[in-house]
């Protein structure tokens, strides 16, 4: 049962202590919980559910962390490792962001992860790219820099979302320069906005195990911090369904929770649920339907300062994206095409979804379909 207390909270717009939030990871009322997500979506956000036209690219697997749970990376000279040049980055945005005019297929139910509609996919107007990859060992800040530049010289009008706090905290690094510094070059380069990513899981001890060459949380939180100070908005992760417990879930979104009461430079909070294939994590099976949605509808409560919830479909699978609509969630993220890091993991979605299927999944749960930007502008087409 979900105490009666903690609905009276909810009701009221008071905020939840780490107490009820524990309270809920252990209750077995899932429909309550998520009906009590659901009221604080709507509050926020209508009965609106957010997409975009996105793709994702990842210039290179290698990298010198070798996080555990990452079935992506590789090691220099290792099999499997590659590295894109700019030109194969401009190459890839120019073949996804052309106009699809082709009448779209319907809505089709497909095998276990969903539907199936690989070959379906057609090209789009792009509204973001975005871009996240391993730490190279060789490739010099400049570079980046310079990938930013060509990107938006092509394609001045797509949203360059890229890379995470880990990453920028590498270039300061390799650059020499101060976060501040860093985070303004990049700026200065196309960076519109950074994703979420390399969060984790914040605990020290869970960290260690899982990602020990990784910067800590506080440094993560650190980075995140200075780029809104500098204009720069960016989303926040957590990785969950490995060896972390519920106590360090909410310990997590508690400093989220913190930092986004000093800033408000975060826009969607983004669980992201474990994938074990081909990573050196010794436990079996994916993340139940119920974990998923609960840890939806708590983040959705708990987080009374993030104005949204993704639920990120290729993660989730497409069938249990759709259900997070009704429990807390309201953005799918969106086309993504050739995702990379989850599948290499052992993801059942597929790579890609067109923006029909986006939208007859989001009317299907009962929601309006929002084609957004990414600042969650609707897109007006
Ligand atoms: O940082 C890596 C995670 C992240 C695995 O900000 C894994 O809009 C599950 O951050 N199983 C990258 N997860 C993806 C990411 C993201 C995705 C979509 C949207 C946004 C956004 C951000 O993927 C990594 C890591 O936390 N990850 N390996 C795995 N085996
Ligand atoms: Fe490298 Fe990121 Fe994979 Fe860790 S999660 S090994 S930092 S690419």
């Amino acid at each position: 049962m979900t105490p009666a207390k903690i609905k009276d909270k909810v009701y009221k717009g008071e905020r939840l202590t780490t107490d009820d939030a524990l309270k809920l990871f252990h209750s077995d009322d899932l429909f309550t919980i998520g009906r009590l997500a659901s009221h604080v979506s709507y509050k926020r956000n209508g009965n609106n559910a957010y997409f975009i036209q996105n793709i994702h690219i990842n210039p290179t697997n290698i990298c010198v962390n070798r996080c555990k749970f990452c079935a992506f990376s590789r090691s220099k000279g290792e099999k499997g490792a590659y590295e894109l040049s700019i030109k194969d980055i401009i190459r890839k945005l120019k073949t996804q962001n052309s106009e699809d005019k082709s009448p779209h297929p319907p809505f089709n139910k497909g095998g276990r992860g969903g539907i199936n509609h690989a070959s379906r996919i057609t090209h789009h107007s792009l509204s973001e790219v975005h871009i996240v990859g391993g730490l190279h060992p060789d490739w010099k800040f400049d570079f980046y820099l310079e990938m930013l530049k060509q990107i938006k010289r092509a394609f001045p009008r797509i949203h360059i979302k890229a890379f995470t706090a880990v990453e920028v905290d590498y270039f300061s690094k390799i650059s020499g320069l101060s976060l501040t510094d860093t985070l303004k070059a990049l700026k200065k380069a196309g960076l519109d906005s950074m994703p979420g990513g390399g969060a984790e899981i914040f605990n020290k001890r869970i960290r260690n195990k899982i990602c020990p060459e990784k910067i800590d949380g506080r440094r993560w939180l650190e980075v995140m911090e200075r780029a809104h100070r500098v204009g720069i908005k960016t989303n926040a992760t957590m990785l969950y369904g490995h060896i972390e417990k519920y106590e360090h879930r909410i310990e997590h979104m508690l400093k989220l929770r913190e930092l986004q009461d000093k800033t408000g430079g975060f826009q969607a909070f983004i669980p992201l649920a474990f994938h074990q294939k081909n990573t050196r994590i010794n436990i079996s099976g994916y993340t139940s339907g119920i974990d998923d949605l609960m840890t939806i509808s708590i983040a959705r409560l708990f987080l009374d300062n993030f104005p949204y919830i993704k639920a990120y479909w290729i993660m989730l699978g497409e069938k249990i994206a759709q259900l997070a609509l009704l429990f807390g969630a309201d953005d799918l993220d969106g086309t993504v095409t050739e995702e990379k890091i989850t599948h290499s993991a052992g993801a059942l979605s597929n790579m890609a979804m067109s923006k029909t299927e986006l939208i007859n999944l989001i009317r299907k749960a009962g929601k309006v379909p929002v084609e957004r930007d990414s600042f969650y502008n609707p897109v007006i087409i």
